[in-house]
């Protein structure tokens, strides 16, 4: 996914934009073809490596170019399904194209399933070790890779290959397996690239590396090394934290408790135990956590196989993970109807990951499908009552949250949530403009109503709790009530949002009342902390307020 670029970045002249790394207008924490001529593929989510390669390699041969072309992709990142995909197809390659394995027994978290066991054993490999003795004395050389020993191979029988060499699943389907090799020893490296260069197909070089290695509190702590703002070099400790809650916070509670008192709950992650906050449910149900690796497809289509075998499946995944899994949702679940869970986190903005990770589509991309439902709560007491009532919902249902911490405010006032129904926080008798806001939109909506209150208009608040359905008796008594005017206020792109919906229906049956809507444009949004995001967006209130003023909205 490209994260692990930082070497390259400086390497290709950027050493000196470092001080912005993932800053608003800095450089991006990920490959961007934009940013350099020396970064030939943009990424951000994980498994495309070997694709992207293999496009790029035939694109050159199409083209009679002449130029070396190399994916690097984590061991991690071969948990995704993509991954196979794309090397079943570079079996097939005439020419030479090479793929770095950067095996460090880690994903975010330790990596999981068979393929990590196989690698596994080829690092633990004894007799391939004594295999390169054995060759290297009696070819009296003594390389750690052996110079050339590929053409050695090449005249050994199978058979007998098996028995010495490891990677004999990549070299039976048909790529030249090279390795492992120590990554942090750079002459091992070299004389193996050098090697695998030389080579007329697919090959794959096994390197083998520790994460955060020469850091010690990364070494130790490679998971919470994997991303992290600023921290203090000395002692490793991150200078964020503000002993707050977030929404993942709550999430991981409330599902702790409800799984408690159901043990039909079990609770799915690709690969995020710890951002999802999955790894407390883990230690306390332990048999009913699944770490499927980064491999959302799979874990969409296998909550479904759950639920139709009577569990209560939960899927906790980032927003823009998600987007990997969109036939499954359609097919797999939502065909069927089946009661599945979608705890969408990192949902709205996220900031320093910028466009490829800010979850802006799902209200789009699910409200298409036919019996999903869509949920987006106000604060932290409302996730943990949304969570209860998706989990004795009979249906595929999904719960948006944002980043970060889990606003408090309204905490006192909640009606209980009730399937498609809205709820009226704050209402002015007088007025004649409601404010419908969707999740973490609401708290922006509350700012709104405060600030005109200041300049003499009063504004009624509706939160709308679902994207899908909309809540249409909500908006059929606003028309009733005398209300002319109703902004719509969400965190997603407009194309298939909430509002259009809101828009759609009012054109339909309530011509006298004039809607407006909020959302994020139909653009890329790049990195940059979130408030400077939405400001730019014009998504904040003051920017929201002086543009509804320009346009004479509070009249
Ligand atoms: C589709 C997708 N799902 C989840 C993630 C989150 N993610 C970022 S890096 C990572 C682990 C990658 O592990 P690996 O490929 O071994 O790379 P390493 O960081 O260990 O070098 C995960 C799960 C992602 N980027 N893309």
């Amino acid at each position: 996914m490209g994260h692990q670029c930082y070497t390259h970045k400086i390497l290709s002249g950027r050493r000196d934009d470092f001080a912005l790394l993932r800053k608003f207008k800095g450089i991006s924490g990920f490959p961007k073809r934009e940013e350099s001529p020396y970064d030939c593929f943009n990424t951000g989510h994980s498994s495309t490596s070997i694709s992207a390669a293999l496009g790029i390699a035939e694109g050159r041969d199409l083209l009679g170019e002449d130029y070396t072309v190399l994916a690097v992709i984590g061991d991690g990142a071969l948990t995704g399904g993509m991954a196979y995909e794309a090397l079943n197809n570079a079996s097939k390659m005439k020419k030479n194209f090479i793929i770095i394995l950067n095996d460090n027994e880690m994903s975010i978290a330790k990596n999981v399933g068979g393929m990590s066991t196989y690698l596994n054993g080829i690092r633990s490999h004894k007799g391939y070790t004594r295999f390169k003795e054995n060759l290297a004395s009696s070819l009296g050389k003594i390389p750690v890779v052996g110079d050339r020993i590929v053409e050695r191979l090449k005249n050994t029988k199978n058979s007998i290959k098996q028995l010495l060499v490891p990677g004999m699943l990549f070299e039976n389907m048909g790529l030249t397996y090279l390795g492992p090799v120590d990554g942090h020893n750079l002459h091992a490296l070299e004389q193996v690239i050098h090697e695998a260069k030389r080579i007329d197909h697919a090959v794959l070089v096994h390197v083998v590396t520790k994460k955060g290695k020469g850091y010690v509190p990364a070494e130790q702590n490679p998971s919470v090394f994997h991303g992290v703002g600023p921290f203090d070099i000395a002692t490793g400790k991150s200078k964020q934290e503000n002993g707050k809650k977030s929404y993942t916070d709550i999430f991981a509670e409330s599902l702790i408790k409800e799984g408690k008192e159901d043990s039909k709950i079990v609770a799915i992650t690709a690969a995020m135990p710890d951002g999802t906050g999955l790894t407390k449910f883990e230690k306390a149900f332990p048999k009913r956590f699944f770490d499927v690796g980064i491999a959302e497809a799979h874990a969409v289509t296998s909550a479904a196989g759950l639920a139709s075998a009577g569990l209560k499946p939960v899927f906790a995944v980032y927003s823009s993970f998600l987007q990997r899994a969109y036939d499954q949702i359609v097919h797999d679940v939502c065909l069927q109807k089946l009661p599945v869970v979608f705890a969408i986190d990192r949902a709205g903005l996220v900031g320093a990951d910028g466009e490829t990770h800010q979850g802006i589509f799902d209200i789009s991309y699910l409200r298409s499908i036919p019996n999903m439902t869509v949920m987006a709560p106000k604060n932290a007491r409302e996730l943990t009552e949304m969570l209860h009532f998706a989990l004795q919902f009979q249906g595929p249902i999904a719960i948006r949250y944002p980043r970060g911490t889990a606003y408090q405010g309204f905490s006192e006032k909640q009606e209980p949530i009730e399937y498609g129904k809205a709820e009226i926080l704050i209402e002015e008798q007088t007025g004649k403009i409601a404010l419908l806001a969707l999740g973490s939109m609401v708290s922006t909506g509350e700012h709104i109503v405060e600030k005109m209150v200041k300049k003499g208009v009063n504004l009624s608040l509706v939160n709308a709790r679902f994207a899908k359905p909309i809540d249409t008796e909500m908006l059929d008594k606003l028309s009733e009530k005398g209300y002319r005017k109703i902004l719509t206020l969400e965190e997603g792109v407009r194309s298939g949002g909430f509002g259009e919906a809101v828009l759609s229906y009012m054109e339909t049956h309530h011509k006298e009342v004039a809607v407006e809507n909020i959302t994020l444009p139909d653009a890329y949004v790049e990195h940059g902390d979130v408030s400077t995001l939405r400001k730019m967006l014009k998504i904040d209130s003051d920017s929201i307020i002086e543009g509804l003023e320009e346009k004479g909205f509070f009249k």
